[in-house]
């Protein structure tokens, strides 16, 4: 209902009548008021004026589930969104559902995480209302081994939806960093719950700075926000409903279509390609240059005595 009614108002620049409202949602005009009340009270500015009716004014930037539901068009995945003030992990949240059966299109967010992770048991900083943390669920019917196609899938939806949203362009440097010349803005934390040839679900987390102006050492010498790149604060829920639609299509095409689909629009965005690089696995330490990705996501780098190599999973310093 406060979905609705907050499309209703958006989609109206000017006052719109209590019973005009009332006629569109199916509810009484004293209901109308109830939700008004309601959304005022969680800073949203709604003009009242006799005869005229109610008006939309500023909103907060909340990512409420009405907030992000009145946001996304109608053929959006997204099928239940979960929002928190706080939470100990959104992957955490998102597992439980998952293995309770939450559909495909699941969304846990939560305004701040205390237990916030990254790959490898890390910690993913994230403060109370100034980033985007967020999981969703998948249930694609692809093989085990693929699963990490989605981590890349994801980087394009995230830097496509970052461009669309705030104009800036941002790079992935393989496997699962969004970064501003060197700085990470972004992160991707992708998990699976599976047998051992099929997958039950993927959990893809997204880790978005959006409006901190600084960070805790020693974060500040390595990670930046999108409002320190723009120079101005960015509506988060702009930004997640515009990531949204990427990635639905993105999905699509990957389902109907493979990785292969994908690839090409991975590499437009690909720090990586081309130069030297080091990565680190937790068995040894590789140097080369980056030649690109093989059809399956899986990183080539080709050594000093020209050894091709195929890279799984490691950490990259360029
Ligand atoms: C990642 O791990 O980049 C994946 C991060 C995924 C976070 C999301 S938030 C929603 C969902 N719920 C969760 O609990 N997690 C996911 P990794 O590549 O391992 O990078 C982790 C490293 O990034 C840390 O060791 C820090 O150096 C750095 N870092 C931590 N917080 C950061 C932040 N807010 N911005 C930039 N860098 C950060």
């Amino acid at each position: 209902m406060k979905s609705s009614l907050l499309q209703i108002l958006r989609t109206n620049k000017e006052f719109i009548s209590g019973e005009k409202i009332s006629e569109k949602l199916g509810c009484s005009r004293t209901a109308v008021w109830k939700h008004i009340d309601a959304l005022r009270k969680e800073g949203y500015n709604v003009e009242a004026a006799p005869k005229k009716g109610y008006r939309l004014g500023e909103e907060p930037d909340l990512l409420t589930k009405h907030q992000l539901e009145s946001r996304l068009s109608s053929d959006t995945f997204v099928t239940a969104v979960h929002h928190y003030t706080t939470l100990h992990s959104t992957q955490e949240t998102a597992h439980h559902l998952a293995s309770e059966n939450a559909p495909e299109g699941t969304i846990v967010l939560s305004d701040e995480q205390t237990k916030g992770k990254g790959r490898l048991g890390r910690e993913w900083h994230s403060p109370r209302e100034t980033g985007i943390w967020m999981s969703l669920i998948l249930r694609p019917d692809i093989e085990v081994k693929r699963a990490p196609q989605l981590t890349l899938l994801t980087a394009v939806a995230v830097v496509r939806g970052i461009k669309n949203s705030t104009g800036l362009s941002p790079e992935i440097k393989w496997p699962n960093d969004i970064l501003f010349e060197g700085k990470k803005v972004a992160g991707i934390l992708t998990e699976m719950q599976a047998e051992p040839d099929k997958v039950n679900a993927i959990i893809v987390g997204l880790g978005l700075n959006v409006n901190q102006s600084t960070f805790p050492s020693p974060l500040d010498r390595i990670a930046t926000s999108l409002k320190i790149e723009k120079g101005d604060p960015v509506s988060r829920v702009d930004v997640l409903a515009a990531i949204l639609e990427e990635w639905k299509w993105l999905y699509d095409v990957y389902l109907k279509e493979g990785f292969t689909a994908i690839k090409p629009l991975w590499e437009a965005h690909a720090l990586t390609m081309g130069k030297k690089i080091t990565a680190r696995t937790p068995k040894e330490t590789i140097i080369g240059i980056a030649t690109g990705i093989d059809d399956a996501g899986v990183l080539l780098l080709r050594e000093q005595d020209g050894t091709l190599r195929h890279i799984y999973s490691a950490d990259i310093e360029c």
